[in-house]
């Protein structure tokens, strides 16, 4: 993959000599917002794993491995690197799949280099309970996650270091995310639609699993049969970290593809010894536990201030308006599973909406994000006394970032109420401070609730449908 690469060192070299840009510093870099109050997650010793201060095989291959690549960094020898990515709401399953990824890349392709770069900041990775026990259940570090590359410990920009890789390994995302755009695919395994990114990348697997752990695990074990027997055998908490990911994408295999029901019972038995008798019966058992346990981590989110809830599901990209050229926006969108009126009363000192948008404004700032939406979803009780699901948006534009100056905020605010207004059942937020958000001057900021149908409709659209909604209203701003 040559051409792609002096490609994008082109374009990356044209940029810099753009004097029109806006500065975009930190775009995926992200500073720390203060200690998190992170919640903790009652231990479950589903293995063996009972003393905390233990560090398994797998933890100690990530932190050498971290090193190396910080040092190789240092001497300019990025080349010879391939990074593993997964996808930015970095789930159980993107966490699992990009540290398989590296480990497979590294010990079947000969002379390979690869190392897992998490997209979540360091001192965000404890926001998903869920993970934070996969960890803890694969014998990493706990606490300070030192083993693991994080995005924020990255000593150079994405933009910078994207071209300089011999490339990377996208897992449990088929398209990759802002400027590393400017890098060379080397692989994909994925779960989601084909965009086709990487046509040339090996391996490249692209199969609607119902969790991409299944397909990384697969293909790893495949190749992994031959190292097996020249004595270089897998970490067991590899195959741990990969089971709770399946476990959790397919409701402990109730809802199970071909493949994860396969990649699960290998992996189990890798897990439990391969010189014991497979008991089906036990197994099921075991994935059914699995599952129930990792559930219940992730619903443990009482803890979680607002901030916290930003950073635990938010995936923003750079966005490149068609009549702007010299413009790129920073389009942020984070879930959040509570509803506005409960992220504002459960955690802020003075519960109102004005001291809400001030904590969003301020993450979006640290974030170098123009525009935000929060996507909430929760359930309700309708007049009958049934729970129904609810979906409030909110959207905040600011102007002193990229848009640089009111005109292209206001214009770009104005575009996504038309869009949202105009294509969704939507009326106005009506909060506890009065509605349509105080009443600040020159605020771009507002708060729909999704008004649907009965029944499954109830809950309104998603972010699946948002997005492109509201991409597809700032083409031309
Ligand atoms: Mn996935």
């Amino acid at each position: 993959m040559i051409v792609p690469t002096v490609a994008s060192i082109l374009l990356y070299i044209s940029q810099l000599f753009v004097g029109s840009i806006v500065r975009e510093s930190n775009d995926f870099t992200l500073p720390s917002l203060g200690e998190s109050n992170t919640s903790f997650v009652n231990s479950l010793k589903l293995n063996n794993v009972t003393d905390m201060k233990r560090h398994g095989r797998l933890s100690k291959w990530s932190a050498t491995n971290k090193a190396r690549f910080l040092k190789d960094l240092d001497a300019g020898k990025a080349g010879d690197w391939i990074v593993a990515l997964g996808n930015q709401a970095a789930d159980t399953d993107s966490l699992a799949s990009s540290i398989a990824m590296a480990y497979h890349l590294e010990h079947t392709q000969e002379g390979t280099n690869a190392i897992a770069l998490l997209q979540t900041p360091r001192d965000s990775l404890d926001l998903r309970p869920e993970n934070k026990l996969a960890l803890r259940d694969a014998a990493m570090s706990h606490g300070d996650h030192q083993d693991l590359l994080t995005i924020d410990e990255l000593p150079m920009k994405v933009k910078r270091l994207a071209p300089l890789l011999k490339g990377i390994a996208l897992v449990d995302h088929p398209e990759p995310v802002g400027d590393w755009k400017l890098a060379n695919i080397s692989a994909i395994i994925d779960h989601h639609k084909d965009r086709h990114w990487g046509e040339d990348a090996d391996p490249r697997i692209i199969e609607m699993s119902k969790s991409c752990s299944s397909l990384v695990a697969r293909d790893l074990m495949n190749d992994h049969r031959n190292l097996q027997m020249e004595g270089e055998k897998m970490p067991r908490e590899l195959a741990d970290i990969l089971l709770a990911a399946i476990a959790l994408d397919s409701d402990g295999l109730e809802n199970a593809t071909d493949v994860d029901l396969s990649s699960a019972v290998e992996l189990y038995k890798y897990a439990n010894g391969q010189h014991k008798k497979f008991k089906s019966k036990k197994f099921f058992k075991y994935m059914t536990k699995l599952n129930r346990a990792y559930r219940n981590a992730r619903k443990d989110l009482e803890q979680l201030n607002f901030l916290d809830l930003l950073k635990r599901d938010y995936k923003g990209d750079l966005f490149q308006p068609s009549n702007h050229k010299q413009h790129r926006l920073h389009l942020g969108f984070a879930s959040i599973p509570f509803s506005i009126e409960d992220q504002i009363k459960r955690s802020l000192p003075s519960k109102t909406l004005r001291e809400y948008r001030a904590i969003e404004r301020q993450f979006m700032i640290d974030r170098s994000s123009d525009i935000n939406v929060i996507m909430s979803k929760h359930k309700e009780k309708d007049v009958n006394g049934e729970k129904v699901k609810v979906r409030d948006i909110g959207v905040l534009v600011r102007h002193d970032g990229r848009l640089n100056g009111t005109s292209l905020a206001q214009v770009s605010f104005d575009n996504i109420v038309k869009a949202i207004e105009g294509n969704l059942q939507v009326k106005r937020w009506n909060g506890s401070d009065g509605g349509d958000d105080g009443g600040e001057l020159g605020g771009r900021r507002r708060i729909w609730t999704q008004i649907g149908g009965n029944g499954a409709d109830s809950g309104g659209v998603g972010r699946k449908v948002i997005r492109p909604l509201i991409e597809e209203s700032l083409r031309y701003i």
